[in-house]
């Protein structure tokens, strides 16, 4: 009997900071989405494609699920998460090896809405210094929802995501290619470019700048040789600017040049950022500033 080829979408949710985007790249072999140590990293739901001889597994990353949400921002971090669950065949919901948090029972309680496949990740194991840990956590997994299964791994070093990968077909419906085979993600250079530079700025700012702090791509130039890009930065208050422009426009600078050393070797050839930060106050209260800087999903 010929084995039939595989095809469908694996959505990661989960809180804010538990390693979805990490997990994301690990899986791609290439860094697609950005990570950071601080919460709400990411703002967008954004495809992961990897496509083997018998199987394309499609993965979608979302923003972490929060609770107490104050901005309209938060609402639509939280709506574009629950979105992506729609029309999914599996949710992988993610958890840390540090154990179920009210957030954490959050994010099941929306999976559950759907119903989709449910398989629990328990992330950063190798955090732990006593693997027996991981027995009492697994039994207690279990008991809060019959989940498909449940993996404990390490998205950072790459611990037991074979045995993610290697499940993960079963549950998949037979289908042919939904994407052609060499590409890996949904999203075009634009997004890479305007992502590493916040990436680069929600690693070098501290407090609540990164929070306060949107990209927007002015300009845009590709060719074969080189990649330009016009870019605004945008916060919410006089202050916050100077502190991300920094002495002497310090900080911005170090920004700018940590984004392009990774975009250059990215796209492999010359980059060139010109970045500005301008003031917009509370961006992230405003439906049409939320929606031109691609935050708002269109229906
Ligand atoms: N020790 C350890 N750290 C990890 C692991 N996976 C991710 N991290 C770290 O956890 C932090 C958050 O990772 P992200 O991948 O940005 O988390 P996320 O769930 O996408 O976060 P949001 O986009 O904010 O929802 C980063 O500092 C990662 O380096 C892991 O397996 N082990
Ligand atoms: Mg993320």
């Amino acid at each position: 009997m010929t084995k039939t080829f595989r095809a469908g979408f694996i959505a990661i949710l989960g809180r804010p900071n538990v390693g979805k985007s990490t997990l994301l790249n690990r899986i791609i072999g290439k860094k697609i989405s950005i990570t950071s140590s601080k919460p709400q990293t990411t703002r967008h739901r954004l495809l992961g494609i990897r496509t083997t001889d018998d199987c394309q597994m499609i993965f979608v990353d979302t923003p972490g699920v929060h609770l107490g949400s104050k901005r309209y921002i938060n609402k639509v971090l939280n709506k574009t998460a629950a979105n992506a669950l729609a029309g999914v065949d599996v949710t992988l919901l993610m958890i840390t090896s540090e154990g179920w948090k009210e957030e954490d029972q959050n994010a099941l309680k929306l999976a559950k809405q759907e119903k989709n496949i449910l398989i629990l990740l328990i992330n950063k194991v190798d955090k732990l210094k006593d693997k027996n840990q991981l027995l009492p956590l697994i039994e207690s997994s279990s008991k809060m929802h019959d989940f498909k299964a449940i993996i404990p791994l390490s998205a950072s070093n790459g611990d037991n995501v074979d045995a993610l990968l290697n499940t993960l077909p079963e549950f998949l419906p037979d289908s042919p290619l939904l994407f052609p085979e060499d590409q890996l993600t949904d999203k075009g250079a634009r997004f890479i470019v305007s992502e590493t530079i916040r990436e680069k700025l929600f690693r070098q700012l501290h407090n609540e700048i990164p929070y306060a702090l949107a990209v927007e791509i002015q300009q845009f130039e590709v060719t074969d040789t080189l990649l330009r890009a016009d870019v605004i930065i945008w916060v919410e208050k006089e202050s916050q600017k100077g502190i991300t422009i920094g002495k002497k426009g310090e900080k911005l600078r170090s920004v700018g040049t940590s984004a392009r050393e990774e975009l250059e070797s990215y796209f492999e050839r010359k980059v060139f950022l010109q970045l500005w930060v301008k003031v917009r106050e509370n961006w992230s209260d405003d439906v049409t500033m939320l929606r031109s800087i691609g935050y708002i999903e269109e229906e």
